[in-house]
């Protein structure tokens, strides 16, 4: 297979530090040797590599933007660089990343107690413990907040009751972070270890999407938890606030599901003969990759400026979602156009579009769907909600 090139109209590149540049090359190295020779193989079989864990983690690339306990203190865009590559290998590998660094590994750093801190956050940068993180619910999947889920105070235990759906790493995990309400109706999260009695994961079976990722229901009968694993956090801007994080992330990631579709669907333009000539000779052909170029180079722009304000401590949601919902459904565009110029070709897991096409389906409807996105963006610009 021919080496990846990267689409760099504008010369975005030269706006890099040279430890930017230098953390995206070594991850991108990464995901060629490691990820992409042996992804479609896995995705074909439904199963999540687990065997990438250790050099993932070697990478820093499990809480790779977290300070201390073994983390490795990047910043916002070098954190964005590391998930623009993985994804350009799989959504389903990047969602593992996501789920461990943002999703589980900052709420215990961010809302912890010291010895949460200490006893979880080492062994989850080493990919030793893996962690999922539990907030949508088989009835509330968009509106997190009507969630049943309860966390009854019990002497100096808290007692959890209900279930969570669609949970990514749920049946890889050593600990869930569990969002529920307590008894005032308040929503807490809690670091559930999964050996504890009365927790229990189903896998979620017959994917067509990120099929190279873990997705489980959880259930919770009585599951006693000690008070020293409740975060010091109430209210959704708990959960939120790590979505900030993971969405932020995925935003990158869609840069480099597409960037991977477009290498791919140029290079068979350019060698598929088709009428005597290559199928990149026909105008039609050349407009349709003249777009998705378009299309990415405003992808990488807005992404950039989005981490520049991340480094600056100065990232809105509203301006983390109108990059997750414009880079995730351009992707899938963009997915679905080079799935086209591969023709036959192009449903086979011999070739990367089809895959990535398909994950860029739960993509594009987990973390916020692309509609409430949307809606937050609506809210920003008229001061409206809509939600409801
Ligand atoms: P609303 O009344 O707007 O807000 C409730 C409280 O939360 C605060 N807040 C935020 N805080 C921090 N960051 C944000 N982005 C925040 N957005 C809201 C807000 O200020 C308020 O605070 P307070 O102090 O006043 O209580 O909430 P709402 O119930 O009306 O909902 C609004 C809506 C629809 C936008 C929200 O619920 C939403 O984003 N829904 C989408 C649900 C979602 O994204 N689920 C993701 C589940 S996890 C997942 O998908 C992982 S996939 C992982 C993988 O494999 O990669
Ligand atoms: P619904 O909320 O029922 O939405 C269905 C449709 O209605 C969508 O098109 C939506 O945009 C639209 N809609 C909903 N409300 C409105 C409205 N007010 N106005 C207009 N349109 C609206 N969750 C976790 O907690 N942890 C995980 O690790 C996790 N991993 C996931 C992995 C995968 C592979 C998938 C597919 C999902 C995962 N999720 C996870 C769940 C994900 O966050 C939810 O699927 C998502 O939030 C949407 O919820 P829903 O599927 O219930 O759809």
């Amino acid at each position: 297979m021919k080496a990846f090139e990267e689409l760099d109209l504008m010369n975005l590149d030269a706006s890099l530090t040279e430890q930017e540049r230098m953390i995206r090359n070594t991850v991108r190295t990464f995901v060629d040797k490691e990820i992409i020779p042996v992804i479609g193989e896995f995705y074909d079989r439904g199963e999540f590599p687990k065997s990438l864990i250790p050099g993932l983690a070697k990478l820093g690339v499990l809480g790779a933007s977290l300070e201390g306990y073994g983390c490795a203190g990047m910043s916002p865009t070098e954190y964005g660089l590391i998930m623009q590559e993985i994804e350009r290998g799989d959504s389903g590998i990047r969602s593992f990343a996501s789920v461990q660094g943002a999703l589980c590994m900052y709420p215990i750093h961010a809302y912890g107690s010291e010895d949460l801190k200490k006893s979880y956050l080492p062994k989850m940068a080493t990919g030793e413990w893996i962690g999922c993180f539990g907030l949508t619910e088989a009835d509330f999947g968009s509106n997190p907040g009507g969630m049943r889920t309860t966390a009854k105070i019990q002497g100096d235990h808290y007692i959890l009751n209900g279930s969570k759906m669609w949970i990514t790493n749920g049946n890889l995990a050593k600990l869930a972070i569990v969002w529920a309400k307590d008894e005032s109706g308040a929503i807490m999260g809690l670091v559930v270890d999964t050996d504890l009695p009365g927790f229990s994961a189903r896998v979620i079976e017959k994917k067509f999407s990120l099929r190279a990722s873990v997705t489980s229901e959880l259930f919770f009968d009585d599951v006693k938890v000690p008070g020293t694993h409740v975060l010091n956090i109430k209210g959704l801007k708990g959960p939120f606030s790590c979505l900030n994080q993971a969405r932020f992330g995925i935003a990158w990631g869609a840069i480099g599901a597409a960037q991977a579709c477009f290498d791919e669907a140029l290079n068979y333009a350019k060698t598929r003969i088709q009428f005597d000539k290559p199928l990149a000779a026909y105008q039609l052909v050349q407009a349709k990759l003249a777009n998705i170029a378009t299309e990415i180079t405003k992808m990488q722009w807005m992404t950039l400026q989005l981490g520049r304000l991340k480094d600056a401590g100065l990232a809105q949601p509203h301006q983390i979602s109108l990059c997750k919902m414009n880079n995730v459904s351009t992707a899938l565009d963009i997915a679905r156009t080079c799935r086209d110029i591969l023709g036959a070709s192009g449903i086979t897991y011999e070739y990367q579009v089809g895959r990535h096409m398909l994950n860029l389906e739960s993509v594009n409807t987990y973390e916020g769907t692309e509609d409430i996105h949307r809606l937050i963006v609506g809210e920003k610009i008229t001061g409206i909600s809509a939600y409801r």
